[in-house]
């Protein structure tokens, strides 16, 4: 089947640099995606957004380059709740990726037992607009519940702006809950400021509430490097990310969202993003956390 991008689409970017930063040995890219190819997989009918295809070759290529080990790959709403892409790439990667995928009440045990099988440990609850159909609470409680039972956690993805709103329904999900992107904050706020409280006495309220401290690039306004070359991208972006690290460190986790969906201005060098590491987890017993430690502790806890 063809597919047509939506306008102004942003391939990811072609030829990253290598980065400055070395990875930790065995680190884990926790957070990015596989779209397609749609000829083979394609695209949901509900979808908001048609992408490029970015197939799991070019994600295990990627991997390579950037020194990671493994991936975590997370279920893309243009794929809606069909998850074969995300369990092909799981399949093709010889134990080094697992998955977080989509589901829909109609979901089977049978269904969830053999996604467990080829490796998804979560299932994503999308709240951001934008991206997704409403989905009823009680509906999302009831999978909630069915996944614990195999040891799965919950991935949420929400804006700022909204927490409030949801903050008594993620604070009954019975198992682990993985916040993308920090709950996207507004980083033109202060650090200090209200919305990044509310955010931080979240995590602090709850011990089985983690974050991701991905996506500068997405939450960014001052954007990247003014000029080829330059590898100073995203800085105003660190003291969010940075006092996650630190203040929680046992629950903290790091992606490269590659191939990088919605971005509208620029796409990220991921070369540049794994630079960016260094400068929100400064030492490498941080570093380590973040980017071993507790990826494998959620994902590989039989081998952590
Ligand atoms: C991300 C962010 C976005 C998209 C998705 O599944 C998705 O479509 O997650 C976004 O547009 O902010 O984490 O990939």
């Amino acid at each position: 089947m063809d597919f047509t991008k939506t306008e102004g689409w942003l391939d990811w970017y072609a030829n990253p640099s290598k980065p400055r930063f070395k990875l930790p040995a065995g680190a884990v890219d926790a957070h990015c995606h596989v779209f397609g190819p749609g000829a083979q997989f394609p695209y949901a009918p509900e979808r908001k957004y048609t992408p490029c295809d970015a197939g799991k070759e070019a994600l295990f290529a990627l991997r390579d380059h950037l020194g990671f080990a493994r991936n975590v790959v997370v279920q893309a709403t243009c794929h809606g709740a069909d998850n074969s892409a995300l369990v092909d790439a799981l399949a093709h990667s010889a134990g080094t990726a697992r998955g977080v995928a989509t589901v829909r009440r109609s979901v089977t045990d049978n269904e969830l037992q053999s996604m467990h099988e080829a490796g998804v440990r979560g299932v994503r609850f999308n709240f951001v607009k934008r991206l997704v159909d409403f989905t009823p609470k009680d509906e999302l409680v009831e999978i909630a519940g069915r996944i614990a039972e195999l040891g799965w956690h919950v991935v949420i993805y929400f804006e700022a702006q909204d927490l409030p709103e949801l903050w008594d329904f993620f604070t009954v999900l019975p198992s682990d809950v993985v916040v993308d992107h920090m709950g996207r904050p507004d980083v033109a706020k202060p650090v200090d400021g209200p919305e990044f409280a509310l955010f931080m006495k979240f995590m602090r309220e709850h011990p089985n509430v983690w974050t991701k401290v991905s996506c500068p690039e997405r939450l960014s306004v001052t954007g990247p490097p003014a000029r080829d070359g330059e590898r100073d991208a995203y800085r105003d972006v660190v003291p969010f990310s940075q006092r996650m690290v630190e203040t929680f460190p046992d629950r903290v986790l790091w992606g490269t969202d590659w191939p990088h969906p919605n971005l509208k201005n620029h796409m990220p060098d991921d070369g540049l993003l794994v630079d960016f590491i260094p400068h929100i987890a400064t030492t490498p017993e941080l570093q380590r956390k973040l980017l071993v430690d507790n990826p494998m502790r959620l994902y590989w806890p039989e081998e952590a």
